[in-house]
Order: structure tokens, then sequence, then C-alpha cells
């Protein structure tokens, strides 16, 4: 009889230490994991068992059923059955890493919390970057919203501030997040579109929701489609407050700003990459912790008192505004550095817990009725999502500061409690755990009267002017890619009537893009406006609001792809390389085989990529040097010619040589200001930092 053999059987373990190998030790909550293994431990069933044999189940014989006896096999497959949990509802697909956080600026004045006022200290934290309407298992590069998620490990208890890289929302109240969710997921009857707002249901929804109507303007233009999580900006999106020694409170909203600037890709670009690479976003935050160049952004505020607020011309406490940086200007405090990639991603990306409740003493919530629903809905979710009250105990979702309290039991408690009392007061026990008025957490002193009813404010009536406000700040290149995302997406709805209702809207925002979208539809007429709640005001452009505006100077943390083959000149790939990574990009040589391309003088370069999975939709510009006899090859290599005119398409600076002209050529792509010689190497790199927005119009038909 033969026994396929696996580890087991025919290696002895090694066991250096009575604690190594796959040794679990029950205890409390921190100390309970499987200790990893370098050397081979024994492998065990969850009750300490050596396992004798992982290849083979216990048969009567041979060929013979299998015995239910097999307490090895069950253990394994039903540990296994059992491997999923619930995903999040919204925000499924996510991407996590530790990092900390360092105050530069206390604001003792205003608060009391330890983390904004301890200048030089290092908080610990975990930070989720998401996807909002994808399932887990979606791309990383869909048009959609980024959730932005931080968890700070205070010294005063967790405090969670759980943002997005837009700083409005969809909707005024809670009462309607389950509404637009399910507009947005995909539609129930069919189960698609998965990951996309282009589609009937939510467009439906939004033709009749004005208040969405800025939101949608910023979730059409490119801040949708990041080209790194590294460089999108986050924002707390509510106003919170802060609450100082004294007792008294101001406002305050939050932002995160990326040290590399912020920087989008081009829509079919993003389409394109998806394909390619649809862990696009979580391997480059991967690879850059790996390699030291840590993701970095500056943490700033806003603050404002009531009375500043009174004079806004709108309401603050209304998630669909802005407060324009113009009006109240960012003061930068802190900065985050990620620098530490989860050892797991299940125990830490997936498990992880974010409750916008979390907050510390120093810092209060607003009355914002989007806020105060969240503050319900976090707690609950995870419940369902970890099953169990006792999720906070998970390594992830534990303070780092010291907890206690007479909460007790539960499923999957890991604590053991020692001591004769669990509640408060008691005379039994001086070692349990007592009230601290003195530094318990406080609220803010404010006083609320009025008739209790379903109400929404009259002050949250004007849904159009920042929508407004938005669209008319931006450059023209961004307001054409706003028009063309709005025909693309209603391109997709198959409701005339729907359709029809969103350029209504557009008319109340901007006459020119609705017609710009209106006649990118093929609509006849343009329908007639829906009458506003409130007078739509003309707000004074902010220029805050651009990303191309915004961008930075530089090509740190973007890649140039070098494109080569058998023949090409050694000598100028190393000059490329050389001037790309000292102004700061990764260098990528892209080759038709992994393996290298055997240059002119016989050497041999390594790719880092083989050309038809290493698309130029990776890269930030292209450099092609082939030679003639790389050239000769190429031209006949419809992934070659797709690398060019995608390069081209999408907007990105080009450095050729001879051969590199010849595909170009033959992909009929005609020289313009963005593309270089190679010995213009400088020109290239100054091109490269930036996007060919001239070129625009050359290469599609723009609305
Ligand atoms: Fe939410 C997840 C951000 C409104 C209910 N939300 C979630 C995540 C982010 C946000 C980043 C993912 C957290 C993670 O990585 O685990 N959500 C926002 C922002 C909002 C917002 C910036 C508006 C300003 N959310 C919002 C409302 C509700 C929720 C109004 C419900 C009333 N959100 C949830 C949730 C999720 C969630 C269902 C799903 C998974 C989870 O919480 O942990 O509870």
């Amino acid at each position: 009889m033969t026994k396929p053999k696996g580890n087991s059987g025919n290696r002895k373990s090694e066991k250096s230490s009575g604690n190594s190998g796959g040794e679990v030790r029950p205890g409390n909550a921190g100390e309970l994991h499987q200790i990893a293994g370098g050397k081979h431990p024994e492998l065990t069933t969850n009750q300490g068992i050596p396992i004798p044999d992982n290849q083979n189940s216990l048969r009567s014989h041979a060929r013979g059923p299998t015995l239910l006896e097999d307490f090895i096999l069950r253990e394994k497959i039903t540990h296994f059955d059992h491997e999923r949990i619930p995903e999040r509802v919204v925000h499924a697909r996510g991407t996590a890493a530790h990092g900390y956080f360092e105050l530069t600026k206390s604001l003792s004045q205003y608060t009391t919390a330890k983390i904004l006022t301890e200048v030089g200290e290092k908080t610990p934290l975990f930070t989720r970057f998401s996807t909002v309407a994808g399932g887990a298992g979606s791309v990383d590069t869909p048009r959609d919203v980024r959730g932005f998620a931080v968890k700070f490990y205070t010294k005063e208890g967790n405090w969670d501030l759980v943002s997005n890289n837009i700083p409005v929302f969809f909707i005024q109240d809670a009462m309607k997040f389950p509404d637009v969710v399910h507009a947005v997921k995909m539609e129930p009857d069919r189960g698609f579109p998965q990951s996309a707002t282009a589609h009937d249901t939510f467009w439906d929804f939004i033709s009749l929701t004005p208040e969405s109507m800025h939101m949608v303007m910023w979730i059409m233009s490119d801040r949708t489609i990041p080209r790194s999580l590294r460089m999108i900006e986050g924002f707390g999106v509510h106003s919170f407050r802060l609450l100082n020694e004294a007792g008294d409170s101001t406002f305050v909203k939050f932002h995160w700003r990326p040290k590399l600037g912020m920087q989008s890709t081009i829509w079919d670009e993003a389409v394109k990459i998806a394909g390619a690479d649809p862990d696009f976003h979580r391997r480059d935050m991967f690879e850059s912790i790996e390699k030291g160049a840590f993701p970095e952004w500056e943490f700033a505020v806003q603050i404002f008192t009531q009375e500043q607020a009174d004079k806004f011309p709108f309401d603050h406490l209304d998630a669909t505004k802005l407060i324009p940086e113009e009006l109240v200007p960012l003061q930068v405090i802190g900065r985050m550095v990620l620098d530490r990639w989860p050892d797991n991603f299940f125990a830490e990306t997936e498990q992880v817990a974010y409750c916008p409740a979390n907050i510390v003493p120093g810092i209060d919530f607003s009355n914002d009725p989007l806020l105060q629903g969240r503050l319900f809905s976090y707690l609950d979710t995870q419940l369902l999502r970890l099953g169990s009250p006792n999720f906070n105990q998970i390594p992830v979702n534990a303070p780092k500061c010291p907890f206690a309290n007479n909460q007790r039991d539960g499923k999957m408690q890991m604590m053991q409690p020692k001591g004769h009392v669990a509640y408060e007061p008691n005379s039994l026990s001086e070692d349990s755990p007592r009230e601290t008025p003195s530094h318990g957490f406080r609220h803010a002193h404010v006083t609320e009267s009025g008739d209790k009813s379903r109400i929404r404010a009259e002050s949250f009536a004007d849904h159009y002017s920042q929508a407004r406000q938005f669209y008319r700040s931006q450059t023209s290149h961004e307001q054409t890619h706003i028009a063309s995302a709005l025909v693309f997406e209603l391109s997709k709805v198959s409701h005339v009537h729907v359709r029809q209702a969103m350029v209504a809207h557009l008319r109340n925002i901007d006459e020119d893009l609705a017609k710009r979208v209106g006649d990118g539809l093929a609509l006849d007429k343009l329908p007639d406006a829906p009458a506003p709640a409130a007078p739509v005001q003309d707000l004074p452009p902010s220029p805050a609001l651009q990303i191309i505006g915004k961008m930075k100077d530089t090509l740190e943390g973007r890649a140039i792809g070098i494109l080569v083959a058998d023949g090409s000149d050694g000598a100028m790939i190393k000059e490329a390389q050389k001037a790309v990574t000292s102004a700061g990009a990764q260098v990528k040589i892209v080759a038709p085989k992994v393996g290298g391309a055997k240059l002119a003088d016989g050497s041999l370069l390594p790719a880092d990529g083989q050309l038809a999975g290493t698309p130029s939709v990776m890269f930030d510009a292209v450099a092609v040097i082939l030679s003639d006899a790389g050239a000769k090859l190429l031209v006949n290599e419809s992934a070659a010619i797709d690398f060019v005119r995608n390069a081209f398409g999408h907007l990105k600076a080009i450095a050729i040589d001879k051969g590199g002209q010849a595909l170009l050529d033959k992909a009929n792509i005609k020289k313009d200001k963005g593309v270089f010689d190679i010995a213009d190497i400088k020109g290239f790199v100054a091109a490269a930092k930036t996007r060919q927005w001239e070129r625009e119009p050359t290469v599609r038909i723009l609305p």
C-alpha cells in the first residue's frame, strides 16, 4: 500500500525552546497566540495532539470509506468551514498598516486630549484604507470613495477617526444610510454590477436626492480614481468639538494631507489597471513600506467657534457641506507615518473594528445628525462581524493603555479576571476599578431645547451652492473629467428619465456642465431644472479643492517603466535609470522575457516585469529603449504597441530612442511636447512629474 508523504512522518521536529512552534498558550487576550515557528515545529491539533500524517484521512481500508472517528480530519475541516466572518457591509475591501502619529504643535489652548497637546509624543496607530461599494474580493481601482480609518492607541484610550478621502457625504441624516448603500451596491435581483456607481439604482436614488449633489461633484472628479493610497487626502467630514481644561469648547474639522501630494489616474487607465493588477493599491502600499519609503500624511485641523459658524453661509452640522480652507485655514499640527505591514491580514486588517464613538477626553461629538447615527451603527456592525462583545480583546482592537471595568463573560471571553467582586461600588475589594471624576471623560456643556420631531433643519436646505463652488473651483482639465465621468456613468443608466433628472440637477450647479453632459448623452433638449429649496449662491472659488493645482513638483513615490529588448543600448538605459532614480522615482525594467534582455554589449539586464504582464498603466511615465534589433521584434508585438499607445493615451511623458520611435510609428503616434528623445532625459524627468494635459483633446473626444 502506498501512502503520499508530506512534511509529517518523514521529518523530525526541531524544537529550540519550550515556546517555539505552533504552540498555543491559553491565558489573557494579549497572550493567546500561535507562536510562529521558523524551525518546523511539530504539527498538532488544536488540542496539542501531534499529527502523524497530514496527507491522508483515516479509512477503513485503502479504498474504503472514511471513518467518523477521524477527529483530526473533523477538527481540521470544521475549523476551515468557519474561517470566514461576514464582510463589512460597506468598505469590505481594504488594506491597512501600522504606524505612528507625532504631534508637532500643541492644541492645549483648545483641548485636554494628550494626543493633541504633548508635542513630540509618538502615538501608535493602525490605519485601514478601503473602497466602499465592492466586496472584499473586488478590485482596488473602481471609481469609488476611499475610506481612511485611523485607530490611535492613545495613552487615554483608543480614538478612532473614521474618515473618507472626500470631505462631504451623500446624505445629511443617518436615516438615509441604508438607502444610499442599497442603491450603490449591486442590484438585488441580478447581483451586479460589483463595485460601481455606473448603474440604474444608484443614479435613480441620487436623482431623487438633491442633498447628494455636492458629493456627486466630488465622486465624479478624479479624487475617486487615485493613483496611490499614499496620494489621497483624508477628511473627518463632521465637525467635532475640542474641550479645554476650563470646559470651554470649540469646533474642529480634521484633515490628512499626503506628503507625496495628490495624484489621480485617467479613467481609462483605472479600468485597465483593474485588469492588469487588481491589487494595485495594496501592492503599492506593501512595497513602499517593505522598502522603507514610509507613506506619510500631515495632520491638520480647522478650528472655529460657534460665533464664526453662525456667520458661515451654510450649516457646519450638515455633512454635505465643507468649510473652505480660504474661510478657515488649515493648521498643520502633526504627522502620521505608516511603517509596519501587518503580520496577518485576517487577524489585523479584517478584524480591526473602527467606531467613530471611540473618542478620548478633550474631544466630543457635534450634533451632526449623520455623525449621531454613526455613533450607533459601528458598534452594532462589529458585534455582527466579530460575533461577540469581546471583540475589543482582539489585539488590534485592544487599547495599549491599561483598561479595567466590571464587564464580564460573553462569547469568546479571553480574559481571566481575578477576585471576588465584579460590581461597583463595593467594600470588599481594594483592587477593583473605581470612577475617576478628576480626569474621566467629560462632555461639552451644551443646552438643548425644542420640540421633539422628525425634521430636517432649514439651514440644511441649500443643496447646490457648494456643488457649484466645487465645480467652478476646478481647472478646466478637471472640469472636463467631471463632465466625462458623468457622461460615462449616466450612459450606463438604462432609464432615460433618470439620465434626464440628473442633467436637470446639473443645471442648478452649472449650466455649461449640464450642456456638456446633455450633449454627451445626446439629449435632444435640456430638461427643466428642479426648483431649489434654497437660493443657489455664487460662493468664491476655492483652489484648494483642485487636484492638479495641488500636485507636488516631485517624482517621489512614482514609478517609471523602461521597455527594453535584446539588443538595447545598456549605456542609454543606465543613464535614464540614474536620472530617474536621482529624481526620487523607482525604475522598473520591462522586457519580453522576465529573465531579462541581452543588451548590445552582450550583458544580461534582468527584468522587473514581463511585457505582457506589465503594461504601461503600472507607471507614471515610460521610456522605450530598443535599438534597431529590439524594435524589429516588438513592432509585431501588440503588448508593446499597447504599451506606448496607452502611455500616450493616458497623457504620460514618453522618452524614446530610435527603436522607440519605430514603435511609436507603428502605433501611429505623432510626437508632441510630452514625447522626448532619450538624449533629453532632463526634459523627460520634468514632464514625468505631471500629465500632458494639453494632449488630451488629441487622444479622446471630450464633452
Ligand atoms: Fe461608515 C464602515 C467612513 C457614514 C456605517 N465607514 C466605514 C469605514 C469607513 C467609513 C472609512 C471602514 C472602516 C474600516 O476600515 O473598517 N462612514 C464613513 C464616513 C461617513 C460614513 C466618512 C460619513 C461621514 N457609515 C456612515 C453612516 C453609517 C455608517 C451614516 C450608518 C448610519 N460604516 C458604517 C458601518 C461600517 C462602516 C456599516 C461597515 C463596516 C464597519 O462599519 O465596520 O457600520
